[in-house]
């Protein structure tokens, strides 16, 4: 099987992204899948154009986006996307859009199409903190989430895909009193687990991971 998995570029002054340098660590081959890697650049709309290209080009039957998202615990295996662009901060190409849809007209929100569940327990029986999460915030991870699961609506609908939000590297929170952090081997183990358990689960686990608010 072909997968496409993405890891964006820095952003909000970090120097590094555990997402891409968590997605650099994995191997190009693997248990029979064929594992394509991209960069993305944290910028609304260009993110979308880029991650469009690339899965024009590499014909995936698989496609997960990765992002930062500082201040998580686990790995956050997200189960959906709303049609919404709300960005406390500049993304890096300096667009700041508030309150604007993503596709106009579009569907209110996407859920994911990976087995989420079964990727999260995988994720955990390999020994690292893995969740379902319920938003993947307002910014551009969500905004790429949105867009991957529109265009798989719209015009692939045989690839499977979605997003997984991981923690700042430990190296990104010298700085920061009380936040959490995860070493990046984990991440990085946890994305090959990720890629593995969506090439392999076809029906989602029925168990619950929800929340009460
Ligand atoms: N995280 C941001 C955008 C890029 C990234 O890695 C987010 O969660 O929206």
């Amino acid at each position: 099987m072909k997968v496409l998995i993405t890891g964006f570029n820095p952003f909000g002054g970090e120097s590094k992204n555990p997402a891409y340098e968590a997605v650099k660590l994995l191997p190009d081959a693997f248990e029979g899948i064929e594992l394509v890697k991209a960069e993305i650049p944290t910028a609304f709309y260009k993110s979308i154009e880029v991650l469009k290209s690339a899965v024009e080009r590499e014909k995936p039957e698989v496609v997960i986006c990765v992002g930062q998202a500082g201040g998580r615990f686990t790995v956050s295996v997200e189960r959906v996307a709303i049609n919404l662009d709300d960005a406390r901060i500049p993304d890096n190409g300096g667009n700041q859009p508030v309150d604007q849809a993503i596709v106009e007209g579009g569907p209110a929100a996407y859920f994911s199409t990976l087995p989420i569940k079964a990727i999260a327990n995988a994720i955990r029986a390999g020994g690292v903190p893995a969740a379902i999460s319920n938003s993947a915030g307002t910014y551009v991870c969500n905004h790429i989430m949105y867009g991957l699961m529109h265009m798989i609506s719209t015009e692939f609908p045989e690839i499977k895909g979605g997003f997984i939000h991981v923690p700042f590297l430990e190296e990104q929170v010298l700085d920061k009193p009380n936040m959490p952090s995860m070493g990046l081997e984990s991440i990085s183990k946890a994305l090959g687990i990720a890629v593995k358990t969506a090439c392999e689960v076809d029906i989602d686990l029925k168990q619950t991971e929800g929340t009460i608010c």
